[in-house]
């Protein structure tokens, strides 16, 4: 492997938050330190959750199996395993193992003496994950309002608590989240399209010519339109627009219900534009 004898220098000692040189080795190319083994112990424990639940019935089928939230009368409690206790498990399992898995990206940033933007980005996606399975639940006060463990059962749940609101789709929040993924898939098809246009592999290595540099992107973009973000920037611009998609869609369902009453519809919520006084 053509990468290996670079990827040594950077196998350093040190960096580690806790355990000190304990865990501080790695397996083939898997750097581990103590929160890949807190990672690799909260997989294996909701894993093994997941397949007793499954085991206990009604189906084995890919698409029908399903994990499910306890009933609305347990409220914030602990359920009986097989009436959500084990969705409670599972989830903490879930929560255990992706904050572990950032705080491993956390010592590996630290080892190289990068910045921390891989595990800050990813935190996010933790949050929004949060954010459905135990911030709004509390909120709401009851464990039902978890989202189920299963892909159809989880599409349906989806399509559920959208229309339990009207439509998600007069959701400004939700407005905003679409927005952003768009425009997130609108940057990187800019970005990719530029690089390889740039880069242009197949020319470069069957007829000798060479790799263009960052100044043919810019003066694309500036004879195109006038401006040109920039190589840095269009990094910068890119991780805001994902992370912004992430943070929306976690706004649009943390109101749908603590803010915006259940059986309330969200189109209503737009009534504030009709009773503005400038109409009068
Ligand atoms: C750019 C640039 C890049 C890029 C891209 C642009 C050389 C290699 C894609 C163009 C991006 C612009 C003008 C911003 C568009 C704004 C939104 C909100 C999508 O200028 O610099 O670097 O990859």
């Amino acid at each position: 492997m053509a990468m290996l004898s670079f990827e040594r220098k950077y196998r350093v000692r040190g960096g580690t938050l806790i355990g000190g040189d304990l865990f501080d080795f790695w397996v083939g190319p898997f750097y581990v330190g103590f929160f890949g083994v807190t990672t690799i112990l909260f997989v294996l424990v909701g894993v093994a959750m997941i397949l007793y639940g499954v085991s206990q019935g009604p189906t084995w089928s890919l698409f029908r199996l399903s994990i499910n939230p306890p009933d609305a009368k347990y409220g914030l409690a602990f359920a009986p395993l097989k009436e959500g206790g084990i969705w409670q498990i599972v989830t903490v399992c879930a929560l255990g193992s992706f904050v572990s898995w950032a705080l491993r990206e956390v010592e590996i940033c630290r080892k190289l003496g990068i910045g921390y933007h891989v595990p800050f980005a990813f935190g996010f996606a933790i949050l929004a994950y949060a954010t459905l399975v135990v911030i709004r639940p509390v909120l709401m006060g009851s464990w039902s309002y978890g989202f189920p463990y299963g892909i159809m059962s989880h599409l349906d749940w989806v399509s559920n608590t959208g229309y339990a609101y009207g439509n998600f789709h007069y959701n400004p929040a939700h407005m905003i989240a679409i927005t952003f993924f768009f425009t997130t898939c609108f940057a990187l098809a800019l970005h990719g399209g530029v690089i390889l246009s740039a880069v242009n592999p197949g020319r470069h290595e069957t007829e000798d010519e060479p790799v263009k540099t960052p100044d043919h992107e810019n003066t694309f973009f500036r004879d195109t339109i006038g401006y040109s973000i920039g190589t840095l920037g269009i990094h910068r611009l890119g991780l805001f627009l994902a992370l912004s998609a992430v943070l929306f869609s976690a706004i649009c369902i943390v109101i749908s219900g603590p803010l915006w009453a259940e059986g309330s519809v969200w189109a209503d919520w737009w009534d504030w534009w009709l009773k503005l006084p400038i109409w009068a």
